[in-house]
């Protein structure tokens, strides 16, 4: 470029050094630019967009100091030139917020879940992947919130439980997290199903907890396990299902124990 120094745009140049034409950050497919600043030139005669701004740009440009009022950006977005931002997001930018931070920042409440992510435009983040314990949702990972079971289940409702025996139920819980139950057992992160009220008459154990009947609330009093109906084990005793090979495993209703485990 035998012109390219000489302050003006001459054929084969972009731009020279102050002058670059009628050209901006926006025309090029920018979102915008630096406060105070503005399309440069580089000393080949090519645009430099080093003070350009836009979404997709592998760059968080937020204010103050940017026109884009980006919190985030979701790179991949754009070709090399931006004049074509229709990619897909495949690297999130997120200034070193994740859903935990963004709550604790904004006051709200304790986001848990993730990954945080980053709506098109870059203005703001896309906290659909967050999830709180504690909001009575279900969503992300918890198996429940509160009395959503999910499905629309309500934890408390008193045939919740359900299992292989013909002779459960009662309510599940949801625990949400530094129960000194929930600590010792198998929930130590909260929003977890707990079956600690649960009743199966006929697994060979007295369950803890109470469970409605025809509107009768009931606890078992007794529970002698049940018998093989069916298969190679036919008529023999059991507590589980796996020992009844080809049949079925039954409270049975005899004299001391009724079919919901109550005492005779
Ligand atoms: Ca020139
Ligand atoms: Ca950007
Ligand atoms: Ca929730
Ligand atoms: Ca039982």
């Amino acid at each position: 470029m035998p012109f390219c120094g000489n302050g003006k745009i001459d054929p084969g140049e972009m731009c020279d050094g102050a002058d670059t034409g009628n050209s901006q950050c926006t025309n090029l497919g920018f979102d915008g630019q630096k406060v105070d600043s503005k399309l440069k030139c580089t000393s080949v005669c090519t645009f430099d967009t080093s003070d350009c701004c836009a979404c997709g740009n592998d760059r968080v440009e937020p204010r103050p100091g940017w026109e884009c009022n980006e919190k985030c950006d979701c790179t991949g977005m754009c070709d090399e030139t931006f004049s074509s931002c229709t990619g897909t997001c495949n690297r999130t930018l997120l200034g070193g917020e994740t859903c935990q931070t963004l709550a604790s920042s904004s006051g709200g409440p304790f986001l848990e879940g993730g990954p945080l992510g980053c709506k098109a435009d870059c203005h703001d983040y896309d906290t659909t992947a967050c999830y709180i314990c504690g909001d009575g949702i279900k969503e992300g990972p918890e198996e429940c919130d509160a009395n959503d079971c999910g499905g629309g289940l309500r934890c408390d409702d008193d045939r919740a439980c359900t299992g292989p025996w013909p002779e459960h139920g009662g309510p599940l819980s949801c625990l949400g997290g530094g129960d000194p139950w929930d600590a010792a057992h198998q929930y130590p992160n909260g929003c977890a199903i707990s079956r600690r009220s649960c009743w199966t008459c006929g697994n060979g154990v007295v369950d803890p907890g109470n469970y409605v009947i025809d509107g009768v609330t009931l606890h078992e009093e007794c529970d002698d396990g049940g018998t093989c109906i069916g298969g190679s084990a036919n008529g023999t005793h059991c507590i589980d299902a796996s020992q009844c090979p080809g049949g079925r495993c039954l409270p049975q209703d005899d004299n001391n124990c009724s079919l919901t485990c109550q005492v005779r």
